[in-house]
């Protein structure tokens, strides 16, 4: 295992939704003003060359940071943005074969919904997994609800780093202490937050202190 547990903490994943005359680039660097431990850029809709302008932007204020950044499953635009990482969900390509593709350096993040899918992903050569929803979520649509259980089972079954995703807010973030994920990853809790500074941060403080339990 490399230090991925340690950026798990907060691993912020952006969304245009909110930006309410604000750039992404202001949200992304608000973010990380407030402490997050880690920025997944994840676009579904921008044509490939804004979405690779735009990675590079943002990759280049991260280092700034010194955080990791990770690309959503776009793997030519991880590479030509020179990202820490690349996340991809079950309906994506391997763990094995993006690792083929980006070669040794790159972080690969995998999205697993069950044991089945940890316990695979990580025998494929998965770096840490996103594990959801775990809570309702209306930031996607089809997520398969995971249960606190089913959340604990997936840490104890695997090595790598595991973080939550899904409805993950202030208030019921603290309900996951004793999972044995590493940190928790949001998307509405930062992006949609009117003060992404200080949501960020308080989301830090949460996060840090449900991982000691
Ligand atoms: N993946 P919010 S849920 C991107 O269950 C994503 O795999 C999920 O957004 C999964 O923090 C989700 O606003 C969206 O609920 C999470």
């Amino acid at each position: 295992m490399r230090s991925e547990k340690f950026f798990m903490q907060l691993y912020a994943v952006t969304d245009r939704t909110w930006l309410r005359g604000r750039t992404l680039y202001e949200q992304v660097e608000a973010a990380l003003q407030g402490g997050v431990t880690c920025v997944q850029l994840r676009e579904k809709n921008l044509p490939e060359e804004e979405f690779l302008e735009e990675a590079v932007s943002i990759a280049g204020l991260c280092r700034r940071y010194g955080v990791p950044f990770i690309v959503n499953d776009n793997l030519e635009v991880a590479k030509n943005c020179q990202a820490d990482g690349v996340h991809v969900g079950q309906d994506d390509m391997c763990p094995d074969e993006v690792r083929k593709q980006v070669g040794d350096g790159m972080i690969i993040g995998v999205t697993a919904h069950t044991v089945e899918e940890a316990v695979e992903a990580e025998r494929r050569g998965a770096d840490y997994l996103g594990a959801g929803a775990v809570f309702p979520t209306g930031t996607k649509s089809n997520t398969i609800a995971l249960s606190y259980e089913t959340l604990q089972e997936i840490c104890a079954s695997v090595q790598i780093p595991v973080v939550a995703i899904g409805g993950i807010s202030q208030s019921n973030l603290m309900t996951l202490a004793g999972s044995g994920v590493s940190g928790v990853a949001v998307v509405s809790a930062v992006f949609a937050a009117e003060d992404v500074r200080a949501a960020s941060a308080e989301l830090l403080r949460l996060s840090k202190d449900m991982i000691k339990n």
